[in-house]
């Protein structure tokens, strides 16, 4: 099932942090598109993979992620 899941990232100081959350959560199989907003601190990822999966993507690019 398709899903369009909010979270809340935070670490992201500049536009290349955005590009690297993006390429991140993109990279995941399942992932749709993605969304991700500097200002808000906030990525919206529509597909059908397991948010946890999405945190654990973002955490390896080096930022910190919850569903919010
Ligand atoms: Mo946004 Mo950078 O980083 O080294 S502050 S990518």
């Amino acid at each position: 099932m398709t899903n369009t899941t909010q979270l809340k990232v935070t670490g992201m100081t500049c536009n290349h942090c955005v590009m690297h959350t993006k390429k991140a959560l993109e990279s995941i199989e399942g992932v749709d598109s993605t969304e991700v907003n500097l200002e808000a601190g906030t990525a919206i990822v529509v597909g059908t993979a397991e948010t946890s999966a999405l945190i654990a993507a973002v955490k390896d690019a080096g930022f910190e992620a919850e569903v919010s």
